[in-house]
């Protein structure tokens, strides 16, 4: 019998604590997938930030630092720069990254450090139970924005690919949604483009991935990919914000 389907050998078999639904899952199995087709599990260190990402350390399966909040990019210039034969990625939340991360992730993408950047984006703080994040829609609400974020308190959503792909070193940036098989696959190949870029010692990739949070934001799995359709991809757009040219 032809064998079509596999647990990943780089996805640790336990429980990850992730809710129901989570998209966190999803992703962390992509990751688990590339990791174990190119076979470098062993020289595989992950940075992960504090928020629902951190769980990721109940289940990846090769070696994994936790950095203080926001600090991952930081975290994982000093491993990769100590360690370059080592393939490092950073696996950050919203609040983390855009939030009270920013700097260090503007200043670790225009350092162009040989990393992959995953950005989880679920327009919400998961983890302490669903506050405003910078990628709050305008009107979504949430626990301290109970009428809907409203721009001329709070500003505007802000869009991290649009931004970083404005940066000179970064090699490649791109945005994915995973509210449909065919989208699911397009995020994987971004993804693996993203390894194989820091595989060949080319910089800095930020791939960003448009997910839900079921729990925080009160709907079922199904009704939250449905209003990420209607809602986020309309703020925050799929697609490839930025190739340089030696690797399209
Ligand atoms: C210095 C510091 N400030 C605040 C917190 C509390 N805190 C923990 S997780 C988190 C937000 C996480 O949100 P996000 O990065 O969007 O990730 P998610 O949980 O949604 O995946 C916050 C504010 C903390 N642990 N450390």
């Amino acid at each position: 019998m032809e064998k079509i389907y596999e647990r990943p050998h780089s996805l640790y078999k336990s429980v990850s604590g992730y809710c129901p639904g989570c998209l966190h899952g999803l992703i962390s199995k992509m990751v688990c997938e590339l990791i174990d087709e190119y076979e470098i599990a062993d020289k595989t260190i992950c940075v992960l930030p504090v928020g629902c990402g951190t769980l990721s350390k109940n289940i990846f399966d090769f070696d994994v630092v936790c950095a203080a909040h926001g600090r991952a990019p930081a975290v994982a210039t000093g491993v990769k720069r100590c360690a370059p034969e080592k393939f490092v990625f950073t696996y950050q939340g919203d609040g983390d990254l855009a939030a009270i991360g920013l700097s260090e992730i503007i200043h670790c993408a225009n350092r162009g450090e040989n990393i992959v950047t995953i950005f989880i984006n679920n327009s919400t703080y998961g983890m302490t139970g669903g506050q405003m994040a910078p990628t709050t829609l305008i009107g979504q609400k949430t626990t301290t924005t109970p009428a809907g974020r409203n721009a001329a308190n709070e500003g505007y959503p802000i869009k991290m690919c649009e931004l970083i792909s404005q940066l000179e070193a970064p090699v490649y940036v791109a945005r994915f949604a995973l509210d449909t098989p065919a989208n699911i696959i397009k995020a994987k190949n971004g993804l693996k483009k993203a390894f194989e870029i820091q595989l060949n010692g080319h910089g800095f990739s930020f791939i960003e991935f448009l997910s839900i949070c079921p729990t925080n934001w009160g709907m079922t799995p199904e009704k939250c990919l449905k209003w990420s359709q209607e809602n986020c991809t309309k703020v925050f757009p799929p697609g490839e914000f930025k190739v340089r040219k030696e690797v399209q």
